[in-house]
């Protein structure tokens, strides 16, 4: 009995120590950084000290638009000098933003990688110059030693969620065609695996097209045209990996001569602006929250990462669902407390 007790406390403190070493990351270990405040000798750093790179991968989206904001009013309020950089949708653009932080010797970088591979080189030249990499929104596949913490949604979740909000609307049977995001993108790649995670459960919902709207709303628009034009009056249901693309395929299908919200029931992710205005319109069916605000904790973070603070390596977001079954007066007064 001694002897399992003892193995079983052995266990709990192992999993712990496990635990901690996995969850969390002090950068004490990286040079060129400001030693520990608990030796004493050096002050620790302030907001106003800090010079942060920020490689933003582009202005695709309401999201994006709001997440971009949000960085740069948090910058401004908080008194951080930003050195901003949107990269319009290419990798190659985001690298080059990421190299010249490099050389401009920044404190930290914060990075929203535009798909998930092909960061490996580069993150390792910020890590050899000393420079910790904040990842933004999206997840890299990268070793987890190169990135100090990960801050965002979890897009498997929200794939998850958009089915079951959409087993409900169509009563567990559907005719689905999807709009994914950018191809290689963390939030398609997720977004698509826990939407057909949940669907398992529901033989009689069917994905009858899929295909990459980039995340935008004139791309989003183009592909639910091809859609329609392949699979007329079969689709039941549009399951759009974000709003914008959501937005795109509500016009397309108006100009088919059927009634979005109604003839075919949508879903969407973000819980945008627009979108509110879609389900109050009864265009748009729900649509899953995703937060793009997410300026102020990652500066707080790159401060704490500098004066060599343990940070977690996830720090997922807090995130909720909105219908238009809600009704527009409510979906009216949620959106009047919204910032995007
Ligand atoms: O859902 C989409 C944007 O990475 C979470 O990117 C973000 C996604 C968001 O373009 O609208």
């Amino acid at each position: 009995m001694k002897i399992y007790r003892d193995g079983l406390a052995l266990a709990v403190v192992l999993a712990l120590v496990l635990t901690v070493a996995g969850c969390t990351q002090t950068l004490a270990a990286l040079p060129g950084q400001n030693p520990t405040t608990a030796s004493g000798d050096k002050a620790p750093k302030t907001y106003k000290d800090l010079i942060v790179g920020y490689a933003q991968l582009g202005a695709e989206s309401e999201w994006r638009s709001a997440n971009t904001a949000s960085v740069k009013e948090a910058a401004a309020d908080l008194g951080v000098e930003l050195k901003f950089s949107d990269a319009q949708q290419k990798q190659e653009n985001q690298i080059k933003a990421i190299r010249s932080f490099i050389a401009q010797k920044v404190d930290v970088i914060g990075v929203a990688p535009l798909i998930e591979t092909g960061w490996e080189d580069v993150f390792k030249e910020a890590k050899d110059a000393g420079i910790p990499i904040i990842l933004v929104d999206r997840r890299a596949d990268v070793s987890p030693n190169l990135y100090v913490t990960l801050m965002g949604s979890d897009f498997l979740e929200e794939g998850r969620k958009a089915a079951r909000v959409m087993a409900t609307l169509t009563d567990g049977k559907a005719n689905i065609v999807e709009l994914q995001g950018t191809r290689g993108s963390a939030p398609a790649n997720d977004r698509f695996a826990g939407f057909r995670e949940v669907l398992k459960d529901y033989p009689d919902m069917k994905i009858v097209d899929t295909e990459d709207g980039n995340f935008t709303v004139a791309k989003g628009k183009e592909v639910m045209q091809a859609f329609l034009k392949a699979h007329g009056k079969d689709v039941t249901a549009v399951f759009a990996h974000n709003d914008d693309m959501a937005l795109g395929a509500i016009q397309a299908i108006e100009e088919y001569g059927l009634k979005p919200g109604v003839d075919i029931k949508i879903v969407s992710v973000d819980a945008a602006r627009g979108a509110f205005e879609a389900m109050m319109a009864g265009k748009l069916n729900a649509t899953v929250e995703c937060n793009p605000l997410l300026g102020p904790q990652f500066f707080e973070l790159a401060l704490k990462v500098v004066n060599g603070e343990p940070v977690p390596k996830w720090i997922p977001s807090v995130e909720s669902q909105f219908f238009a079954a809600q009704g527009a007066d409510q979906l009216k007064q949620i959106l009047a407390t919204r910032k995007y």
